[in-house]
């Protein structure tokens, strides 16, 4: 309660109600600063993960499933010719690297995929890859202001699934949307049905299965939780002096 007064005293910028004391500030800098740790040791000794011709960093693949509009059936693939629907989340079937899950749309719907452990980096070649099942479709692509119609490449590594279906290739390259060499993105909408301006009721819609980052910088989460446990020791350490 102490702890409480004093920055009642010293407030002003903060609202003393509510307000965690000195120590309790200096917990959370430590967790902050524990955890960045633990983090950065996880990356370091994280093996990346190959898929046909390519490799991924562990943590490159779309973490979280943000915005949908529309009807979305989740799939997995089994067994030869076996699909059962909507047995998974779109979470599930979406985020992480399995190839035997993935979604589809038999109506116009969309969904934003959340990078949250790494961010994509606009590095030179393509950025990003989204596998795709099946006959080779295209999928509509909103990457900040801007939306394209991304083909996919027909079964370029042989790939297939558990059920013997092919498995795709759509390469994203940041550039065609506008983001500078370097830049940062960690939101990609897909728009499984259909272009702008295509019948909904001909135009045959992608089943994603995993959206992976070829250039990836990991924990930016981590970072930032670093950076805010800095920011807070440097603010502690302003409120001390000027308290003094
Ligand atoms: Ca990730
Ligand atoms: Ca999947
Ligand atoms: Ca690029």
């Amino acid at each position: 309660m102490v702890m409480i007064s004093k920055y009642r005293y010293c407030g002003g910028v903060f609202k003393p109600h509510g307000l965690p004391g000195a120590a309790m500030f200096r917990k959370l800098i430590g967790a902050c600063v524990g955890l960045a740790m633990m983090g950065m040791a996880g990356t370091a000794n994280a093996v990346p993960i190959s898929i046909g011709s390519f490799t991924f960093d562990q943590t490159a693949f779309a973490d979280a499933v943000g915005t949908t509009t529309g009807t979305i059936t989740t799939f997995v693939t089994v067994a030869p010719a076996t699909f059962p629907t909507n047995t998974i989340s779109i979470d599930a079937a979406l985020t992480g690297s399995d190839l035997n899950s993935g979604v589809f749309c038999d109506e116009p719907c969309t969904i934003e995929l959340l990078f949250t452990d790494n961010t994509v980096v606009n590095r030179v070649g393509t950025d990003l890859i989204l596998f795709e099942q099946g006959t080779a479709e295209s999928t509509l692509v909103t990457i900040g202001e801007i939306e394209l119609l991304i083909s996919s490449s027909a079964n370029l590594d042989g790939l297939e699934d558990l059920s013997g279906a092919l498995i795709n290739i759509s390469e994203i390259e940041l550039d065609d949307f506008g983001i500078a060499s370097g830049g940062l993105i960690s939101s990609v909408i897909i728009d499984l049905n259909f272009p702008i301006g295509a019948d909904p009721d001909t135009f045959p819609s992608s089943d994603p299965l995993v959206l992976a980052a070829l250039n990836s910088i990991p924990e930016p989460s981590t970072l930032a939780l670093f950076a805010t446990g800095l920011a807070l020791l440097a603010f502690l350490g302003w409120r001390r002096r000027g308290a003094a």
